[in-house]
């Protein structure tokens, strides 16, 4: 049984940036959800019910049929929230390796920020922005719905939630503000950890 995680700080934490009932809809209502649709799907496995969400995701192909598309939606679901409540926090300037490499492949903090705001508002419909480790170098990627890299081979070090339902209480239609609201509430230091792990 997978079970709801700790957010680590209050819903409040990230205002004025993302607001707290949006933080609350999204940890209690969104992310329970993801969680007990996953758990219905593998009441019939038992074997699988034990396993860190990222591997059920990350090799697909290994799922039996009948549940595959569930463990993809809800398994991507539950660990993409999963791993995006911890990146947020307010006040943390970027540094470290993360800044070295980010410079090197962008030039730049803000030609980062305006290719990842580029990728997180044309990316149609719902889904999420990531900078991710393909194993050379960092690369910005977008995916559908609740896709993870991990099953491209491609370890994410930061990801933006794109969803409506990440934006729309505060932000309604204008997802570019809501991006913008983001860069405010990355915590640069657990993504250095990201960047670091993934390298290995
Ligand atoms: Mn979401």
């Amino acid at each position: 049984m997978y079970t709801l995680p700790e957010l680590g700080y209050n819903y409040d934490a990230l205002e004025p940036f993302i607001d707290t009932r949006t933080m609350e809809i999204h940890h209690k209502k969104h992310h329970q959800a993801y969680i007990d649709k996953l758990n219905k799907a593998l009441e019939k496995y038992p074997k699988l019910q034990n396993r860190p969400v990222e591997e059920l995701i990350r090799n697909l192909s290994m799922i039996p049929e009948d549940i595959r598309t569930a463990v993809q939606n809800h398994g991507g679901g539950h660990a993409n929230h999963s791993f995006f409540w911890k990146i947020l926090k307010k006040d943390v300037e970027p540094s470290g390796e993360i800044l070295k490499a980010i410079n090197k492949k962008f030039k730049g903090i803000d030609n980062f920020k305006e290719q990842f705001k580029d990728a997180a508002t044309t990316l149609f419909g719902s889904g999420w922005a990531w900078l991710v480790w393909n194993g050379k170098e960092l690369e910005i990627v977008k995916t559908p719905n609740q896709d993870n890299p991990i099953n491209q081979g491609k370890i994410p070090v930061l990801g933006l939630d794109v969803w409506e339902h990440a934006y729309y209480l505060k932000y309604q239609n204008r997802r570019p503000e809501y991006v913008d609201a983001f860069f405010n509430v990355i915590n640069w230091k657990h993504v250095n950890d990201n960047f670091l792990k993934a390298k290995k």
